[in-house]
């Protein structure tokens, strides 16, 4: 529970804020909305002014360079991107399809003041959309995570969800991951005091960095870093930190980004840690002067007595390899791992149905990773798509083995709630095998997402017994 001292208005909200670890998410992403990647809406990129090209780097194909070409009218465009790609019908859709949380793609740019306009370009405005949508699924009672998806100086090479189609790498430097913990002292923020984001529990770190360590250099330093600006701002919030106190002093207790400046010289926290803070003020006071929030931010009473802390989330540690670091080392409260999953890039199983199947229904990664002590694990991204023409028959059983292996951890969110259904992606052959709606209207997904059209549906691929191989053979057949 969480309550709001808003002026003479007090409201008192009901935000199950930490994520208990028991109930399963059965989630979508809500990819392409605020990170948008034309592949997943091709007509509606071209109609906004966008290109298509083999190699992203080479045309308008990402938001950046989208925003270079067209200074003038990029606020404009996405501005009616973002009002109609993910809408209150779409929320109603996912509450009935029975969706409880979702993964929210984000930019860096989302926290404007974070951009240096000098060399890069970004729309503006995101931010007033983020938060009716949020406010939308808390009113629906669907939870959210907050993804930092694409990072300053951009986390991995030649990739249209970073925002910026490039092969110069440069978030792993000591200047973008200050901006990344900058943006995470607003979001924590913004996750507590805002009322309109009641129903964000999680926020993740970083959406897949680059999977050779050696070329992350000081990542593990950036999670210690990343957790201790989450709790260092729920610390000055007076919400309960593992191991730490700190006074809030009676003069700046009804003024929580002043609360926040005179934390920044507490030597509790890293110089690292400090400075992040120090940053976040000016940025928060800007956004509480354009979104309304001065009362919120700087004129309430910010104490909280029985509020729980956000769960940080992080890549689990077997999505990296080479001497890389273990997320769990610096957990310091709730905190949980997102493994992604696909098997149509290649590289996972071989490219028929046997193969898929035996490779789900033997899936390992949550057994690993809690050996890891990375635990809870939820598959933050995953999808129907294959590397073959795969038949609706097959799609029935690769939907339920998929959601069958996931909830052995924390639960699945889809990649991704929806797609562009159009003459470009030849109607809904993309829709098909990408979007989570489309998928129940076609009787892929089960109307209930927690249940499965066959329980039994991996039973043939895991060798308890020949007999059951058989039963699965005669079922194949038929
Ligand atoms: C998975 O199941 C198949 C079929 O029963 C079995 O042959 C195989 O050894 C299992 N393990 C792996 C890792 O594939
Ligand atoms: C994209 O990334 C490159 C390489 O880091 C950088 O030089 C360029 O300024 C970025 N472009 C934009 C528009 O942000
Ligand atoms: C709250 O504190 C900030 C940061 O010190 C300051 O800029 C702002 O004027 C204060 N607001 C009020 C209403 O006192
Ligand atoms: C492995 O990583 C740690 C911490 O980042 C570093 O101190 C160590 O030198 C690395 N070891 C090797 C063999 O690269
Ligand atoms: C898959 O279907 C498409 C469209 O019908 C066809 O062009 C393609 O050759 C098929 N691919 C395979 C591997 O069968
Ligand atoms: C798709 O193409 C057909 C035939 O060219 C055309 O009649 C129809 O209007 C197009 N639909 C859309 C949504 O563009
Ligand atoms: C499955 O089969 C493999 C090889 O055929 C075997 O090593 C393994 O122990 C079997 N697993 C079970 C659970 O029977």
């Amino acid at each position: 529970m969480r309550i709001l001292l808003a002026g003479l208005v007090l409201s008192i909200t009901l935000v199950t804020r930490a994520w208990d670890g028991n109930s399963k998410i059965y989630g979508v992403n809500l990819g392409s909305w605020l990170v948008l990647e034309p592949w997943m809406l091709p007509q509606g990129w071209l109609d906004m002014g966008g290109q298509s090209c083999a190699v992203c780097s080479t045309c308008i194909a990402t938001e950046s360079s989208f925003a270079k070409a067209y200074p003038d009218t990029v606020d404009a465009t996405f501005a009616k991107h973002w009002d109609t790609w993910f809408t209150k019908d779409d929320v109603e859709a996912l509450t009935a399809a029975g969706i409880n949380t979702v993964r929210v793609p984000l930019g860096y740019w989302i926290v404007e003041a974070l951009v240096d306009r000098s060399h890069e370009s970004y729309p503006r405005g995101g931010l007033g959309y983020l938060r009716r949508g949020l406010k939308w699924l808390k009113d629906a009672g669907i939870e959210a995570i907050l993804d930092h998806h694409a990072l300053p100086g951009v986390q991995t090479p030649g990739q249209m969800f970073t925002g910026n189609c490039t092969s110069d790498v440069q978030f792993y430097t000591p200047y973008n991951y200050h901006r990344a913990l900058v943006w995470t002292a607003v979001m924590t923020t913004l996750s507590h005091l805002d009322s309109d984001f009641g129903s964000v529990f999680s926020i993740e770190a970083i959406n897949e960095p680059i999977m050779d360590a050696s070329k992350t250099p000081n990542y593990g330093t950036f999670q210690k870093n990343f957790v201790a600006t989450v709790r260092a701002v729920e610390l000055v919030l007076g919400i309960d930190v593992p191991f730490m106190t700190l006074d809030v002093s009676a003069s700046v207790s009804n003024n929580f980004t002043a609360a926040l400046s005179a934390a920044c010289s507490s030597t509790i926290f890293t110089p690292e840690v400090q400075s992040a803070l120090a940053d976040a003020v000016p940025i928060l006071v800007e956004i509480g002067v354009q979104y309304e929030l001065q009362t919120v931010l700087e004129a309430s009473s910010f104490r909280k007595q029985s509020n729980s802390p956000l769960t940080t989330n992080f890549m689990d540690m077997n999505w990296q390899y080479n001497n890389n670091s273990n997320p769990a080392d610096v957990a310091d409260g709730p905190q949980a791992y997102d493994n992604h999953l696909y098997y149509n890039f290649g590289g996972v199983a071989d490219p028929n149905e046997k193969a898929y199947m035996t490779s789900i229904c033997n899936l390992t990664r949550v057994q690993n990773d809690a050996a890891q002590h990375n635990s809870p694990l939820w598959f933050g991204e995953w999808g129907l798509s294959t590397q073959f023409n795969a038949t609706d028959e097959f799609l029935y059983q690769w939907a339920d083995a998929q959601k069958l292996a996931y909830s052995k951890g924390a639960g699945w969110l889809y990649w991704n709630f929806k797609t562009e259904i159009s003459n470009l992606t030849n109607g809904n052959a993309l829709a098909r095998q990408w979007s989570y709606l489309e998928g129940v209207k076609l009787g892929f997904f089960t109307k209930d997402p927690s249940q499965l059209h066959d329980p039994d549906v991996c039973v043939p691929y895991t060798n308890h017994s020949t007999e059951s191989r058989r039963a699965h053979h005669r079922r194949l057949i038929h």
